[in-house]
């Protein structure tokens, strides 16, 4: 069979370098469009970098931007990809509101430029195009769970920038006889999500927390619930989507969702603690409850221990195996937070606590994905569920903040990663 090639923008973040990974490993020749920065932006995918001076190359970089067409038409026109997967996206949902007509230039337009490249160049017919669509489109949800017929209602800039690429990518579909597809993905998550992403800065806070590297992790909403799946499942679909007899569209997700509170209470359970939450909305807190000592031991270790101990001590209103107990302890847990940390409760400073200025000016509240088309239809499964998940994330995360404890220790700077 001949060696298929694809292009993938985006090449340098999370799906792009699991997808990336996986096409190499059918055999594909694959082909990335970076950006061009002040700072190397290669790392997540460092291990599958080949030095261009090398012959028979299967993995390619170029230069290129979402928001020059010229830059995508010659690149496309050099490559004459077979598969074009399009990840490249302004992707925080937040920023997209500090930075709204960049997200519509890149999220909206970068898609048109893809699929008028492609259409210029005469390679309709040639070159099939995956779109990295989102369940953030259902924004306001019409329907519970969501399915590839609920209607759209977006929330943000992001939305309705992702919103126009959607329908720019039906309508050349359709006008062009194109083979150009919607994966309408729900969140995933993996150890190399971005790291102001609510959930890798859940698990790489609760690490730092317990090494003894941070006090508190800030958040805004801990309500919203998300349908998380593993990055690593959702970059198969995508290559299924474009290996089908029609080009059609499809929701890709786990069918489960869960709050922020939740999964910050599941990842603190992964590492051998449990987190307490009292108070509501910007007074809420989460605060360390109790300590499974063996779990702790095993996926933390014992040098750590004793400094979360003595953090648990200090907080007696919220230590179930060193402080108060009983009924007494239950009246100091729902006393208002900010009466119980200036009386019971002194030196508590909570792991978890809300800033305001993570709250959205419109938020998403619920998403639940229906993914029985692209199970039926693509004959994809999921092999994580949001447990597996964790595992990994936490592992992955208790591991590398242990590499800056060290370094730290031995006088060499790290990098910080606050927003
Ligand atoms: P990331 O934020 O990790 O990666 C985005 C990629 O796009 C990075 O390589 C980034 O480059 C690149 N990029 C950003 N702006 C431009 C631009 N103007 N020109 C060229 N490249 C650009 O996102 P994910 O990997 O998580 O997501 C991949 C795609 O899937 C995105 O389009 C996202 O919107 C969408 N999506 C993601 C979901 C998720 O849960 N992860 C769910 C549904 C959809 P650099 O590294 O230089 O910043
Ligand atoms: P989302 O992911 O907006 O769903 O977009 P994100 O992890 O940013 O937010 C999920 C939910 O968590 C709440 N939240 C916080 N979010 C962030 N980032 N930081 C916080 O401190 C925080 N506290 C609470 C948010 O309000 C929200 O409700 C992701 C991106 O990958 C998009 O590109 C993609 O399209 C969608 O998933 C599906």
């Amino acid at each position: 069979m001949q060696q298929k090639t694809a292009l993938i923008t985006g090449v340098t973040g999370q799906d792009g370098a699991y997808l990336s990974e996986y096409l190499l490993k059918k055999g594909y020749i694959v082909h990335g469009i970076k950006r061009r920065s002040s700072l190397f932006n290669t790392d997540r995918i460092d291990h599958i970098y080949e030095d261009p001076h090398v012959e028979n190359q299967h993995f390619k970089l170029h230069y290129g931007d979402l928001t020059d067409s010229m830059n995508l038409t010659k690149i496309i026109q050099e490559v004459q990809p077979d598969e074009i997967y399009n990840l490249a996206a302004m992707s925080h949902v937040a920023v997209s509101f500090e930075t709204p007509e960049y997200t519509a230039n890149a999220d909206g337009l970068g898609t048109l430029r893809i699929l008028e490249a492609v259409r210029l160049l005469g390679l309709s017919k040639i070159t099939r195009i995956y779109q990295a669509s989102t369940s953030e489109l259902y924004g306001m949800v019409q329907e519970v769970p969501q399915s590839e017929k609920t209607p759209f209602y977006p929330r943000s800039p992001y939305a309705v920038a992702k919103m126009y690429a959607y329908w720019i990518t039906v309508n050349y579909r359709e006008a062009y006889n194109m083979y150009a597809c919607n994966g309408i993905l729900f969140n995933h998550e993996s150890p190399i999500r971005g790291e102001t992403f609510v959930t890798r800065k859940i698990t790489r806070a609760l690490s730092r927390i317990v090494l003894g590297m941070q006090e508190t992790v800030f958040l805004g909403n801990l309500s919203s619930k998300r349908d998380w799946g593993h990055a690593k499942d959702y970059v198969e679909a995508m290559y299924l989507i474009l290996q089908q007899d029609q080009p059609e569209d499809y929701v890709i997700a786990t069918g489960i969702t869960t709050t922020i509170r939740d999964f910050i209470r599941m990842a603190g359970h992964e590492i051998g603690i449990n987190i307490e939450f009292t108070g509501e909305g910007a007074n809420e807190k989460g605060y360390l409850a109790s300590i499974n000592e063996p779990l702790f031991l095993e996926k933390v270790g014992i040098q750590y221990l004793e400094s979360l101990k003595s953090r648990l001590r200090n907080c007696p209103s919220t230590g179930s195996g060193t402080g108060v107990q009983g009924p007494e302890r239950e009246r100091i847990i729902h006393q208002p937070v900010a009466e119980r940390s200036r009386s019971a409760c002194p030196k508590a400073l909570p792991f978890v606590a809300v800033d305001t200025k993570y709250f959205r000016p419109t938020e998403v509240d619920l998403l639940i994905g229906d993914p029985t088309k692209a199970m039926t239809k693509l004959g994809w499964k999921p092999r994580y569920d949001l447990q597996g998940l964790i595992t990994d994330m936490m592992q992955s995360d208790i591991h590398l903040m242990k590499k800056d404890a060290y370094l730290r220790e031995g006088g060499y700077r790290t990098l910080n990663y606050f927003e």
